[in-house]
């Protein structure tokens, strides 16, 4: 099992689509073990997202970011970070298949509605940097066996 890191992002709160968007993960079959509704600060934003210190969209991504609430969440399930991934779509919106979240909603890089951990070890980085170890809950579902081959 893996997890991975989501975040709803201000635009994606901001137009009312924070069901929608859990939906479909929730849907997909992972299994959620962590969920908040919180505005992240600059400094939290700024480790969040280091690798793209110096690039030219790094200060409007802090800005955009930063500016209204979103739902963070984590996910379980196998190879939870490329299922996500996939259920996300491509980074630009234009480019994201119809069906993916980008794809159905978005149209510009800078307001792509949500975020997902690129690899296990980012996810656990990720994970770490808004979740204490407590407020994640390890639980079985009921229907995990219809989703699960191999438990
Ligand atoms: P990802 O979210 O698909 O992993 P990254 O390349 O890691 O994409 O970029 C992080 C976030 O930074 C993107 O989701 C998007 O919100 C923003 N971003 C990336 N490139 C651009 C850009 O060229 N213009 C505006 N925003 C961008
Ligand atoms: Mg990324």
């Amino acid at each position: 099992m893996e997890r991975t890191l989501i975040i709803v992002k201000p635009d994606a709160v901001q137009r009312g689509l924070i069901g929608e968007i859990i939906r479909r993960f929730e849907t997909r079959g992972l299994r959620i073990v962590g969920m908040k509704f919180m505005q992240i600060s600059r400094e939290l934003a700024s480790r969040h997202y280091a690798e793209h210190e110096g690039k030219k969209f790094y200060e409007p991504l802090l800005g955009y970011i930063t500016s209204a609430p979103v739902v963070v969440m984590v996910l379980e399930g196998s190879e939870a970070v490329t299922v996500a991934r996939n259920t996300i779509g491509e980074t630009h919106p234009k480019d994201a298949k119809p069906g993916t979240i980008r794809g159905d909603f978005g149209l510009e890089k800078g307001r792509n509605l949500v975020h997902g951990s690129d690899s296990v070890t980012s996810a656990e980085r990720e994970i770490n940097l808004f979740f204490a170890a407590e407020e994640l809950v390890n639980w079985q579902r009921n229907t995990d066996p219809w989703i699960f081959e191999n438990l």
